[in-house]
């Protein structure tokens, strides 16, 4: 396809909103809800864009309910998006990565039907190196008759979500969302100010090459994933008869959003110092909302034992192994567990 320029044929995101509007597939709150995420998200990337010159580098000096040093840019992050998030009249709650419990809307303004989950700024240790971090978000409908949301409303299986998104910071600003139709790419036009559809339908290539996970952990992990990436590296003369090549940014925005655009498999598997606490990564903040994306571009997503999005959270910041991407690997994966349970 011809790359998509910034003409009158170019589609806006408000454009794309709307027309999904029209046939049916969402309505005018969610429509607001996307688009002052996605406002959010450009005054994040201004922040993020400014590095030091922002005085927003380093830590916050505080830590959050998961036990980690909160960067300052976690924490103004966070605040961009309760704020813009609160006055719209679309939501019914709140919940954050960067807070203990959710967050009720304001008294001042009226509620809505929805429940919006995010992790405000991943991949945080990439901050104060200039390497790409994004936010990723979540939506839900709160439950019948619930007009002030508590945490266990938001305690929804992912096949649950109406809508899931990342933005990714990185030498271009992008909105990657999916309402339940598709995945679709929006790169921000920086001049205008507006996210312009630049991919339409992202497909992950079913077979990869190519895997992504956190190596130095190798000799914490479980026996099948052990063995699943012993063969992985094996190459060619092994099972698996290919040679892979390993990518880890340690952003997990940046590394699905590889994987969305050329395939591969990302992983954050058990081990043995994140066993206790059910996995890494975070199943309704993170896990949940990457996993819709990849499954409405093709792709597949699995704690290695069950497919993510048919997880029961058992709280909001509950913690899962992740395995996510092209199908057949992620399948592959999958087996591995299967012939050692
Ligand atoms: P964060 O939400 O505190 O930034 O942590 C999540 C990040 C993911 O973006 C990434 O995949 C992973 O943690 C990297 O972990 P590690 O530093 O163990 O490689
Ligand atoms: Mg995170």
């Amino acid at each position: 396809a011809p790359p998509m320029t910034n003409t009158s044929q170019s589609i806006s995101l408000t454009r794309y909103l709307i027309e999904e509007q029209r046939e049916g597939r969402i309505n005018a709150d969610l429509r607001l809800l996307i688009e002052v995420v996605a406002r959010a998200c450009k005054t994040i990337s201004i922040a993020v864009g400014k590095g030091a010159l922002g005085g927003v580098l380093g830590d916050a000096g505080t830590g959050n309910i998961q036990g980690e040093a909160q960067k300052k840019l976690d924490v103004l992050s966070n605040e961009i998006l309760l704020e813009a998030n609160a006055w719209g009249g679309h939501l019914a709650g709140l919940a954050s990565e960067e807070m203990d419990t959710s967050q009720p809307i304001p008294d001042v303004y009226p509620r809505g039907n929805y429940l919006l989950l995010f992790d405000p700024l991943d991949g945080s240790s990439n901050i104060d190196v200039n390497i790409s971090v994004g936010t990723i978000f979540s939506v839900l409908h709160a439950p019948d008759g619930v007009v002030q949301a508590k945490d266990e409303d938001f305690l929804q299986p992912g096949t649950a979500q109406v809508a899931a998104g990342y933005c990714t910071y990185g030498p271009s600003t992008m909105l990657v969302l999916t309402v339940g139709n598709g995945t679709h790419a929006f790169t921000l036009d920086r001049e205008i100010g507006s996210f312009v559809l630049t991919t339409r339908g992202m497909r992950i290539p079913e077979e990869t090459k190519e895997f992504a996970v956190n190596m130095s952990n190798q000799r914490f992990w479980e026996a099948p994933m052990q063995r699943y990436v012993g063969d992985l590296l094996a190459g060619k003369e092994g099972p698996r008869g290919k040679d892979f090549n390993m990518r880890w940014v340690a952003s997990m925005v940046a590394d699905v959003h590889r994987i969305l655009t050329r395939g591969g498999i990302f992983s954050y598997p058990l081990d043995s110092k994140c066993v206790a606490k059910g996995g890494k990564l975070r199943l309704m903040y993170e896990a949940n909302p990457m996993s819709l994306l990849v499954e409405q571009a093709g792709g597949a997503a699995s704690t290695g034992r069950q497919r993510m999005l048919e997880v029961q959270p058992d709280g909001l910041h509950m913690r899962v192994p992740v395995f996510m991407g092209s199908k057949s690997e992620v399948e592959a994966a999958v087996r591995y567990h299967q012939e050692h349970d």
